[in-house]
């Protein structure tokens, strides 16, 4: 070959690369964020204050003791600072999310609306511009409309400008804005192998110009490093006023870097609009390209590139502890690198899409996605419901094309979960009838719209009934939500659930979408029972759960519900308004089932207490070794760990479904445990008190509550016992859903320490405390839990048996050492229902007496719920 003409041909190709990587390089600045500067009100004539998106008003409202939150209109408004240079070039405001009716005005000139709370959209806004003196008012209404999913669901519908908003300013001619929120390029890989890769670039182009347009499409694709890999061009012309589209194929790629969350390789292609004759450039855009292909298979599960993958990982809700749905992007980020830090390789985005920035990073992190649109618990049968699911799914699709991180579009959750019309079963079938159809509409536009991706939707464990409406068949894959062992059934119905729905649907993948017990991170219990909301509960919970999941090919994967706590304001329980599944709490700390997750999906040695928070403990100042004697387990993928207490050893144990567990002989003071598996450990100090000093007792209560606010500990209860303390007569009070084997469920108002006040001990007769003389204070904590305003048992309490409930009339004298204390205490009328009451006052121990608390009933059973003893002296 004549050497000559191989080192020109090269030159040639260099300069090109050169010019290109130049030209990407000077691309103009077309985004500048408009988070700052907003004044706010409820009300367009009220009083505004400042603030910076993003923002929701319901941040605080939601967590008080009034049920609900605003739902209505805010306003917000904001002056534009824009140079008359701007004036041949087109503006557009582009929202990444508003929650959930939107109206954008401009210089008081209605410039756009939106529906939908969960997706980006883009306002052009030009036309309205003076370029002097411009405001921009923007009405957010979050009340409920029925033509708007979602209409009811176990999260907050927090209103506001809670993500980030953006100015566009681009020339006439531009890659078009005016699709759905979507970037206007789109990218597709045919074909991808080990061997090749095909590439599909299709963009839209607008031409919102009077004049016609000659313009280059450019396309390039770049490696990781930012190494120019192949270039295509395409000369266009834009009749004035048009929209064109453009499919450019890249040259095949040899032997692609595949994508994978091993090792998430991403190239980037960049798309420039460049005016065909000067070369200037007009816009660009740039998107991850990630090469990968996977499959669904009915039996075998999930397979990426090839080689089988378990899908495990957890759904995630968008609000955070004292921010609401308003979060900045750095926390949001964290989310994602939190579940790859567990081991987890998939994000179930739940129930909605979210910011772009949660996709980017799972592209980035390597994590697998879903994606859905919030059609939850019910639907509206009128057109315009059905309209705006349209919507919302082709704005989620379009706006989450290009993350090779997706492979699953969805589009409706439990929809039958509480299903209209239950006293006329001719309406309900037609109502089947309708959601069956809105399904198919669904499914059959998610198909059209993007071929490469599998469909889903998710039910709740009614198999019989989501087969027989037809919705187990609609989708591509089948999602169960399933809680047996948590609101119905027991923890072995899980695989049973599995096994037999396989054996009926043996063509259809199937995902776990949820699965999930609560844990509120201040409650413990050494006998862990379902819906004691304690975290050892949950973590035996995930354990089964895991176990199941693991061993059967055929479940292509799971998502823990939820990633972290979430707010919902409609819940009661220990921790009124917010759902406890998470495991990270709202504001991300990990809980102990995160531990066990880790155990099971890290890859490096790893063992960790998984109780490494309940590091301030209280117990029983006696010799009895139950109530010294407290639970510690660890988590590990490794076979067995040896626990050693202040450098003593515990004895090694095995890791059975990745827990080693001991009972800890704990002394008063600091304890200083340390676990070693193989060359692998971890440490934390336990500081234990048994002291007589604060005595703080839940009754009726099997579990432990830590209040850290107060710094206090609860310990449960026990019978009275010479030399030492308990109650004297009566029984743990049980509430009326099957669910609790002690205790209550309800919102307890005027306190955050709800588990102080939800266990009782019903017909209490006397409470002894065996303490020695001095001075002590003595407080008495009650709240009646029956009767009230019946409220509407919550859909996703599957389990929906209630017992009625009867109130009691109670009214009863408490006397302390033969003094009356309490005369006539009548709970519901003195204070109300399920109103925290304490009581509280001195005492002087004297002549070895101890204390002595005495109810004497005048109508129906004393009670006690909890009480709390302090020596002062
Ligand atoms: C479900 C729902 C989810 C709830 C969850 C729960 O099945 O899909 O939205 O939050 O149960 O915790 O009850």
């Amino acid at each position: 070959m004549d050497i000559s003409r191989y080192f020109k041909l090269y030159l040639i190709l260099c300069a090109m690369f050169c010019g290109l990587q130049s030209i990407a390089q000077n691309a103009p600045v077309k985004s500048i964020s408009l988070n700052d500067s907003w004044q706010f009100s409820k009300n367009k004539q009220g009083d505004f204050v400042s603030l910076n998106l993003p923002h929701t008003w319901n941040a605080f409202d939601v967590m008080d003791d009034k049920p609900g939150y605003y739902r209505g209109a805010g306003w917000y408004k904001r002056k534009l600072k824009l140079s008359p240079q701007l004036k041949d070039k087109k503006l557009f405001v582009s929202f990444s999310g508003a929650n959930q009716e939107t109206e954008v005005y401009v210089n008081g000139h209605l410039a756009g609306r939106h529906i939908g709370g969960y997706s980006k959209f883009i306002i052009p806004v030009s036309q309205f511009l003076n370029y002097k003196d411009d405001e921009i008012e923007v009405k957010v209404d979050n009340q409920f409309n029925e033509d708007i999913a979602p209409l009811t669901a176990d999260f907050t519908f927090f209103g506001g400008i809670y993500r980030n908003v953006n100015l566009i300013v681009v020339p006439a001619v531009h890659f078009s804005k005016n699709d759905h929120g979507g970037p206007g390029v789109y990218l597709t890989t045919p074909s991808v192998s080990k061997e090749s890769a095909t590439v599909l670039v299709r963009s839209l182009i607008d031409n919102l110009s009077s004049g016609n347009k000659k313009i280059t499409v450019q396309t390039v694709l770049k490696d990781r490093s930012g190494k120019t890999l192949t270039a295509i061009v395409k000369v266009l012309d834009l009749p004035a006023g048009t929209q064109q589209e453009v499919t450019q194929q890249l040259k095949t790629i040899k032997s692609p870097k595949l994508w994978a969350p091993a090792d998430p390789y991403l190239y980037r292609v960049i798309t420039t609009i460049l005016d065909a004759k000067s070369k200037e450039i007009i816009e660009q855009v740039s998107n991850p390209l990630g090469l990968r292909w996977f499959k669904f298979d009915a039996a075998k599960g999930f397979f990426l590139n090839g080689e089988p993958l378990k899908l495990i990982g957890a759904s995630r809700h968008q609000d955070y502890e004292g921010l609401g749905n308003a979060v900045p992007d750095a926390l949001q980020v964290r989310d994602v690198e939190l579940l790859k830090e567990m081991g987890g390789n998939f994000l179930r985005v739940a129930h909605y899409p979210q910011d772009q920035l949660i996709l980017e990073t799972c592209d980035r992190l390597g994590i697998l996605a879903s994606v859905e649109i919030p059609v939850v618990n019910t639907i509206t049968e009128s057109e315009a419901f059905t309209a705006n699911c349209k919507e919302m799914q082709i704005e989620m699709i379009r706006q989450n094309f290009n993350h090779p991180s997706v492979v699953i579009w969805a589009y409706m959750n439990e929809v039958l979960l509480r299903p209209k019309f239950s006293n006329d079963k001719v309406r309900q079938e037609l109502y089947y009838k309708h959601i069956a159809e809105l399904a198919q509409t669904l499914d059959d536009l998610t198909r059209k719209e993007d071929a490469s991706r599998y469909t889903m939707i998710a039910n709740h464990g009614a198999f019989d009934l989501y087969h027989r409406v037809g919705l187990t068949k609609i989708p591509m894959i089948v999602g169960w939500n399933l809680y047996s062992g948590w609101y119905g059934g027991e923890l072995e119905d899980f695989g049973k659930f599995l096994d037999q729905h396989h054996q009926e649907l043996p063509d259809q993948p199937m995902l776990v979408t949820e699965y999930g017990a609560d844990a509120d991170p201040r409650i413990r219990s050494s006998a862990p029972v379902r819906f004691d909301k304690s975290q050892e509960y949950a973590l035996k919970f995930n354990q089964v759960y895991l176990d199941e999941i693991l061993k059967r090919p055929f479940v292509s994967g799971a998502m823990a519900w939820n990633l972290a706590d979430f707010s919902s304001e409609s819940r009661e329980e220990t921790m009124p308004h917010m759902n406890n599944k998470g495991l990270l709490t709202l504001g991300r700390e990990p809980k102990d089932s995160y531990f066990l997750y880790q155990a099971y999906l890290l890859k490096r040695p790893f063992v960790k207490i998984t109780s490494r928070h309940w590091k301030n403990r209280s117990g029983m100042a006696d010799s009895l070794p139950s109530y010294r004697t407290q639970p510690i387990s660890v988590a590990t993928n490794l076979a067995s760990a040896e626990l050693f207490l202040n450098g003593k050893s515990l004895g090694v144990k095995p890791a059975l479904s990745h827990l080693c567990e001991w009972q800890v002989p704990f002394k008063d003071g600091k304890n200083q445990l340390s676990v070693v598996a193989g060359s692998s450990r971890d440490e934390m100090e336990v500081d234990f008190s048994t002291s007589f000093s604060t005595i703080n007792v839940l009754l009726g209560a099997k579990r432990y509550y830590t209040d850290e606010k107060q710094h206090q500990l609860w310990v449960p209860d026990r019978p009275y016992q010479k030399g030492l303390w308990g109650f004297i007569g009566g029984a743990p009070f049980r509430g009326t859903n099957n669910r609790m084997s002690y205790g209550s469920d309800k919102n307890i108002y005027d306190t955050d320490d709800d588990p102080v006040f939800q266990t009782q001990q019903q017909g209490i007769e006397r409470y002894r405390f065996d303490v020695p003389d001095g001075e002590y204070a003595l407080t008495l904590c009650f709240a009646e839990l029956l009767g009230g305003t019946a409220k509407e048992i919550l859909a996703y309490n599957l389990d929906n048996t209630q017992v009625k409930e009867k109130a009691e009339q109670r009214i009863f004298d408490v006397s302390v050492n033969g003094r009356l204390f309490l005369e006539k205490l009548n709970l519901a009328a003195d204070y109300g229902y399920t109103v925290a009451v304490k009581k509280k006052t001195s005492i002087t121990v004297q002549d070895g007496k101890g204390i002595l608390i005495e109810f004497k009933a005048i109508e129906g059973k004393p009670v006690l719920n909890a009480v709390q003893l302090e020596k002062i002296y």
